[in-house]
């Protein structure tokens, strides 16, 4: 059975066309990503490497983009606003990410499973190491904290970024956001869940790009 035959589709042309110039790469490849995000990872992004910045996310719909849109302008200026093209649902950070790996990942994925499921997000969250605010829930619903938790498991046993902290639903709505003092009771937002996504993560004159490689439907 061919790959696409299995549930996943992919969409790995499009991405070959952004190798930034100067940057060596066979089809499929591309060559750099050096965003700082998180703490953790400093040091490792300035770097050209013949490796992507990839992990698995929830996209989230048209409809609800323009709900989190309203709870970027409700909370004001709390720090750099994410575009809501770039909004998503991560379910595992992967990290720096070598052609190899990414090829074996993905065959290790093929039948990846996908749940359908509404998920509501009720409270705002700040992370200030990664300095972020979010808008997620608590608890996770259990067949999401399952697909995290098996998509994570599999990242730290294949030599990629292993999670510490558990996993917490979230959207990211503002970066860059270090001190805070309180954040109001936010209107819920319900996302209808049936697809995942395998993003990459780059930069594009100086843009932060999110392109899905690979999507898996819920069937
Ligand atoms: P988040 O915004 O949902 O928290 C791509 O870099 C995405 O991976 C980020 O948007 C972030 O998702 C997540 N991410 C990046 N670095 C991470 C880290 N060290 N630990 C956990 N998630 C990380």
């Amino acid at each position: 059975m061919g790959k696409a035959d299995k549930g996943a589709t992919f969409l790995n042309s499009m991405e070959t066309d952004s190798v930034p110039p100067g940057c060596t790469g066979a089809k499929g490849v591309v060559a750099f990503a050096y965003e700082r995000e998180y703490t953790d990872l400093k040091g490792v992004q300035s770097k050209r490497t013949m490796a992507e910045r990839l992990f698995f996310a929830l996209p989230v719909s048209i409809s609800s983009q323009m709900a989190l849109i309203k709870h970027q302008a409700h909370l004001g200026q709390l720090g750099r606003v994410v575009p809501a093209t770039n909004f998503h649902l991560t379910l595992a950070f992967l990290g720096q990410v070598t052609q190899k790996q990414k090829e074996a990942l993905i065959d290790r994925w093929q039948d990846l499973e996908v749940p359908r499921l509404n998920l509501t997000l009720d409270r705002y969250l700040h992370f200030p190491k990664a300095g972020v605010v979010c808008l997620g829930c608590d608890p996770s619903p259990i067949a999401l904290n399952r697909l995290a938790a098996q998509l994570r498991r599999d990242a730290a046993q294949h030599g990629l970024h292993n999670h510490r902290a558990p996993f917490r639903p979230h959207v990211t709505l503002f970066r860059g956001v270090h001190e805070i003092t309180e954040l109001p009771e936010p209107a819920p937002v319900t996302l209808e869940l049936n697809e995942v996504q395998l993003m990459r993560s780059h930069r594009e004159m100086g843009k932060l790009i999110y392109s899905p490689l690979v999507r898996w439907h819920a069937r």
